[in-house]
């Protein structure tokens, strides 16, 4: 157990994010979950791709991968398969996760890697100057989109349900007390946990804005069954206001980690074993007759 502060799990560098960015707010709430629960930032490991969500890393303490976009679950999956015990907590933007990264959303949900997914959904490509996003809403005006953005709009919680994610949720960081627990009920979870955030770009995105947000959310009633996986289905379709808060979870599902072979006879965590080089090559000689 470790007594650290949020301030302590703040990089000294600046943030290249513009003055109200969405993703400052996350960056606070998310190390206060962290040192509110003890956790050490020698057991973190913060995985990310390519965006102005995915610069998170970089800015608090621990482990980090910052790989491709679109490339940071498959990372994150390889990092806790190699060693179970660290906690591994992915930060996305919403182009990143449901756009580039969209297949790799899908097949780490089927897996139920024991990873922590907190997406920035600003509904916009931030970084590369506001195009749409898979998230945008229908007839929002970008410099590419100037008719309007005419796709469906990607409903990522309601994907993750109906694929079988473990873990499901919703947060608008200006409701800091309810995103802080959803934060920390993620991290806690075993098997894949989602959190999509609704977050403000302010110099791409004037339509969803903070003051949009707060007006279009609210909080899920107390008597929301996190167990029923219909109930949290037909609350995922809503949009008019959008609830946020944990839409759905489950226990009882083994995680791709408890799945592995390498780990049914074995509890010794991979990056630890002997590399046995003649088994490999017998392998990869086997892939060349
Ligand atoms: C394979 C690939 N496609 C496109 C890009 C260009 N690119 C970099 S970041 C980005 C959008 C990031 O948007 P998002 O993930 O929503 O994060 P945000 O900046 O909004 O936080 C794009 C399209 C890239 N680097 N690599
Ligand atoms: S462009 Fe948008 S996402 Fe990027 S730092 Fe500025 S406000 Fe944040
Ligand atoms: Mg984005």
């Amino acid at each position: 157990m470790i007594d650290f502060t949020a301030k302590d799990y703040d990089m000294p560098h600046s943030k290249a994010w513009c003055p109200g960015c969405g993703h400052f707010l996350v960056h606070k709430i998310l190390r206060e979950a962290i040192a509110e629960m003890k956790m050490s930032p020698d057991n973190i490991v913060f995985v990310s791709g390519i965006g102005q969500a995915a610069k998170m890393p970089q800015y608090i303490k621990g482990h980090m991968f910052n790989g491709l976009h679109g490339r940071a679950l498959p990372a994150a999956m390889a990092i806790k398969a190699s060693n179970p015990q660290l906690e591994v907590i992915v930060n996305s933007g919403d182009g990143c996760l449901y756009g580039e990264g969209g297949n790799h959303f899908l097949a780490q949900i089927e897996r139920n890697s024991d990873i922590t997914v907190f997406a920035h959904n600003n509904m916009i490509y931030g970084l590369t100057k506001g195009q749409g996003s898979p998230t945008s809403p229908k007839g929002l005006v970008t410099p590419v989109q100037i008719d309007g953005v005419t796709n469906e709009t990607f409903n990522p919680l309601a994907v993750a349900i109906a694929m079988g994610a473990t873990f499901v949720a919703r947060v608008f960081p200006g409701n800091a007390e309810q995103t802080k627990h959803v934060f920390k009920e993620a991290i806690k979870h075993r098997g894949f946990a989602l959190v999509d955030m609704f977050v403000q770009c302010v110099s791409m995105n004037k339509t969803n804005t903070f003051k949009w947000y707060k007006e279009n959310t609210y909080e899920l009633d107390a008597d929301h069954n996190q167990g029923d996986k219909i109930a949290a289905f037909t609350r995922a379709l809503q949009s008019d206001p959008y609830p946020t808060g944990i839409f759905f979870k489950e226990n009882q599902k083994a995680t791709f980690e408890e799945n592995c072979a390498a780990y049914k006879n074995n509890s010794q965590p991979l990056y630890e074993r002997d590399f046995d080089m003649k088994k490999l090559k017998k392998l990869i000689d086997a892939r060349r007759e």
